[in-house]
């Protein structure tokens, strides 16, 4: 049965709560929202006051997560978690994250209004941290959810030696309490993410919901590249050991490597010069490689032959390399259940979907080891994201909370289907 399409406007509510969330950011392009940062502290109470419209009770843990629980979540009852993010990248948009933290509790919120109850009991996860742009440490809040969080990443730094540790105290999260944080899987149902697309497979196909069936494994490595310093005016060109110039053969080569390889994506995108000086040869170059593939082998086949062009050329150019990967998440597939739960949801509200693959890494990725996982993905415009131009419709807002109401009042069949008595 369709839900009553009542004057409830949800698509234009959402998009003003987005606006709304998208002020909490550094001054520039759009939105810049670091884990654990000024802007991250002052959004909290805005998304506090969203989660008691819901009818959930707010908590701030010590990750810096803030987590919403209703009633009988409260209670200890077994709990369908939904979620995003609340951090983003540099100069990114206001949907990335936020939408999957903003539409389950709208969509609570709905229910609430029509005199209506999810089936089951419901928390929602706002994460601190997935985008992993400040310190060096990604997925801290969904990890520490499902108990893989080494607390070492707490003494982590940021550029200005900024710990973890220390800037969630200024957050206002009580650190010593990161083993409450790790959840009982026997007390939770799922996990369901909203998130846009971030590529244009559902705008393409004219379709504004998909479900998504995997996300994508990721690695991310450290390289640094050693020459010597030197004059820029007296040192001759030739001789010289400019770690610039080997860093940039190697951005060059990684790029025409990705390019003939199937099934991996890659990218380097962050390098730090040193001295950084207009007048000195550069010494040292770090450099960031990311490389992504729903393919395990695929994926270390092509870090092995990635590795060994770059160490080919610092030999070449006389230089040191030393390389370290300080990140990997394994790819994951989603729950058939939670894919199918959704796509009936999606049918329940007139919405046709497809099913999709997600090359972006989520919260998914790190609560997979707690529970099973299923994401909902929302048509983005140009699929475009992690820019200041990304965009979404309320018509597609609307649809998308419409489906979440649905699925947070179907939940019981669905989970009955998967402990086999449906
Ligand atoms: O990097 C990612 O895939 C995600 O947007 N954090
Ligand atoms: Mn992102
Ligand atoms: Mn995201």
């Amino acid at each position: 049965m369709t839900l009553s399409r009542s004057a409830d406007d949800l698509g234009r509510r959402l998009m003003e709560r987005l606006d709304e969330a998208a002020v909490y950011s550094l001054p520039g392009q759009g939105v810049t929202r670091l884990f654990a940062g000024e802007e991250h502290r002052r959004l909290l109470p805005l998304l506090s006051s969203w989660m008691r419209l819901a009818g959930l009770e707010p908590e701030l843990d010590a990750v810096g997560n803030l987590v919403g629980r209703c009633p009988r979540a409260l209670a200890g009852e077994p709990a369908l978690i939904l979620g995003s993010h609340q951090d983003s990248v540099i100069e990114g948009g206001k949907y990335d994250g936020m939408l999957g933290v903003a539409m389950p509790l709208l969509a609570l919120e709905a229910l609430r209004e029509q005199g209506r109850e999810p089936s089951c009991a419901v928390q929602v996860v706002a994460f601190g941290d997935e985008e992993g742009v400040r310190f060096p440490s990604t997925l801290v809040g969904s990890r520490a959810l499902a108990g893989t969080l080494d607390p070492k990443v707490l003494e982590g730094e940021d550029k200005g030696g900024k710990t973890l540790r220390e800037a969630l105290a200024y957050l206002g999260a009580d650190t010593s309490r990161l083993a409450e944080v790790r959840r009982d899987p026997e007390r939770v149902l799922g996990y369901v993410e909203v998130h846009i697309e971030q590529g244009p497979v559902l705008e393409n196909e004219g379709l504004a919901l998909g479900v998504v069936t995997a996300l994508t494994g990721i690695e991310r490595h450290r390289v640094k590249v050693s020459g010597k310093a030197g004059h820029a005016g007296t040192t001759p060109m030739e001789g010289r050991r400019d770690a610039l110039v080997g860093a940039s053969a190697m951005v060059l080569e990684a790029d025409s490597l990705l390019r003939r390889l199937d099934s991996l994506v890659g990218v380097i995108g962050q390098l730090t010069v040193r001295p950084g000086a207009v007048n000195v040869i550069p010494s040292e170059v770090e450099f960031t490689l990311e490389l992504r593939s729903p393919d395990p082998e695929r994926r270390l086949a092509g870090r092995r032959e990635l590795l060994a062009g770059l160490s080919g050329i610092a030999k070449e150019r006389r230089l040191e390399m030393t390389t370290c990967m300080d990140y990997e998440a394994e790819g994951v597939a989603c729950a058939e259940w939670l894919i199918q739960a959704l796509e009936q949801a999606c049918k329940e509200e007139g919405q046709p979907s497809r099913r999709l693959f997600s090359g972006a890494g989520h919260d998914g990725l790190a609560m997979h080891a707690l529970t099973d996982i299923g994401m909902l993905f929302l048509r983005c415009r140009d699929g475009l994201s992690h820019h200041p131009d990304e965009a979404i419709t309320a018509e597609d807002a609307e649809a998308g909370t419409r489906v979440i109401m649905q699925l947070l009042i179907s939940m019981t069949t669905a989970c009955r289907k998967e402990i086999g008595e449906g």
